[in-house]
């Protein structure tokens, strides 16, 4: 696979003002994608099926566009769910959440990616145990959606101020190693990344193999190039790690859904030289 452009569509409206470009319908939001040229959409739903997968489908072919990805975080923004809740209850709810969700996905060919339905360890104390608790369900869901699809689950470590389990890609690949999830791949957010990374090309090159998806956005958490991130050096080093995947525009809908994707693919051909 080579590098492709996502860029992503939300339609959870919990998450309002929260980093996604399109928030319209999905037939709107991938009539605009494919205009500007990208190759796919990920997608932010409230639940399995919201749009069902067969006009899902015939959206994406009617613009030539592939599904990047399917989010859980509504799990966790509409049910509280959390793979690392102290109660077992939840815990259990939210693999089975996250399945429904690698289900849905898997029908369009998109793996499911687990970012804030990872949870957070109410004090340090139980940091150790809900890391435990983590890297045993990824190692579970990633069997399951490897087995079922032949999809990797992706793991996207967070910044210190969403969870305490994983804030860099060298804190990643070593739970994912530890707990024997060898078809996970990382999630690289270059927003997380520029925040806890001693450099964001130091950050890539310590996920190398393991990065299977990239949250393509700028340092305020706005497309890229309206922050400071370095692109050309990011670029640069996705190819000195041989990346194969998507740069994803998980960025703010600012000033618009459209200058925001516009901002981002442009930015990608500038530096990808295509
Ligand atoms: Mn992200």
């Amino acid at each position: 696979m080579p590098i492709l452009s996502a860029v992503t569509i939300s339609l959870v409206e919990e998450a309002r003002g929260g980093p996604f470009v399109f928030w319209e319908d999905v037939e709107a939001s991938c009539r605009v994608a494919s205009e500007l040229g990208f190759d796919a959409v990920e997608l932010f739903a409230p639940e399995p099926g919201f749009v069902p997968v067969k006009t899902l489908k015939e959206v994406l072919s009617r613009y030539n566009l592939k599904l990047a990805a399917v989010g859980t975080g509504a799990g966790w923004l509409r049910k509280q769910l959390s793979l690392t809740s102290p109660n077992a209850e939840i815990r259990q709810a939210a693999k089975k959440f996250i399945t429904s969700m690698i289900e849905y996905g898997g029908q369009l060919g998109a793996p499911a990616i687990i970012g804030s339905m990872q949870g957070k360890a109410a004090s340090s104390a139980s940091v150790a145990e809900c890391r435990m608790l983590l890297g045993e369900a990824l190692a579970e869901l990633c069997h399951h959606s490897h087995s079922r699809f032949g999809l990797p689950l992706i793991y996207e470590p967070l910044n210190r101020y969403e969870t305490n389990l994983c804030n860099t890609q060298a804190d990643g690949a070593h739970l994912l190693q530890t707990y024997g999830a060898p078809d996970c791949k990382l999630l690289a957010d270059l927003f997380h990344m520029n925040i806890e990374e001693i450099s964001i090309p130091q950050g890539l090159l310590e996920g190398g193999s393991w990065i299977g998806h990239i949250h393509y956005v700028d340092s305020n958490r706005s497309a890229a190039g309206m922050g400071h991130i370095d692109f050309a050096q990011v670029m640069e080093t996705l190819k000195q790690i041989n990346y194969e995947g998507y740069l994803s525009a998980e960025a703010r809908s600012l000033p618009d859904a459209r200058t925001a994707a516009q901002s981002t693919i442009d930015s990608i051909r500038q530096h990808l030289g295509k």
